[in-house]
């Protein structure tokens, strides 16, 4: 299955903790790192109300992989318990988030996963690099990613450099 995954960090030398993961990912006897886009710096979203927080490094990733869904997100979260990521409160701070975006073409919803993920139409910081390494792909329930990278703004995000 080709899957598409998101990374992001905010803490703790974020542009290393990116780089690391993406080793530890191309490394793993299960998964084949195909495409990586550019890193971006974005500025934290928040919940309202919470602390301030240092601003993201993200970027997207292309996967090929014949791990279910399921034991991809347990993968992720190997990953991100590697490089000490503690789960506090949500959109708090991190060292490493790995969220699955898209999985081939599945709609998948249960207790645990949503696919494709929830947030993708409302976070620049994921649609720009998507879109730079995916192009004009269909997105499930959604519609054609060239139209929505056309759509959505750059605020607070920035190109940084390209990959690795
Ligand atoms: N989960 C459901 N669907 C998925 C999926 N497609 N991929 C579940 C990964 N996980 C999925 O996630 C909580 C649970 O979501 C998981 O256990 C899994 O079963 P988490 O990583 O433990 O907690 P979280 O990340 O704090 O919550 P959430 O809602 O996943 O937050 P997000 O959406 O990951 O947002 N600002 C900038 N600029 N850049 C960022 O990358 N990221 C966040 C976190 C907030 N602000 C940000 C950024
Ligand atoms: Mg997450």
């Amino acid at each position: 299955m080709i899957c598409y995954i998101s990374l992001g960090s905010n803490l703790d030398q974020p542009e290393l903790q990116l780089r690391t993961a993406l080793e530890r990912l191309k490394t793993d006897e299960q998964l084949e790192l195909l495409k990586v886009s550019s890193l971006y710096r974005s500025k934290a979203l928040i919940l309202p109300g919470s602390v301030v927080q240092g601003d993201y490094i993200n970027a997207v990733a292309q996967l090929e992989t014949k791990l279910s869904a399921k034991m991809l997100l347990l993968k992720l979260h190997e990953i991100e318990v590697a490089q000490g990521r503690k789960r506090k409160e949500k959109w708090g701070a991190r060292t490493l988030d790995l969220d699955i975006l898209l999985y081939a073409n599945e709609h998948i919803q249960t207790s645990r996963l949503t696919i494709p993920h929830k947030q993708i139409k409302r976070r620049n910081f994921v649609i720009h690099p998507l879109y730079e390494i995916a192009g004009a792909i269909e997105i499930p329930g959604i519609g054609c990613l060239s139209d929505l990278a056309e759509k959505t703004s750059w605020d607070g995000l920035e190109k940084k450099s390209s990959e690795l």
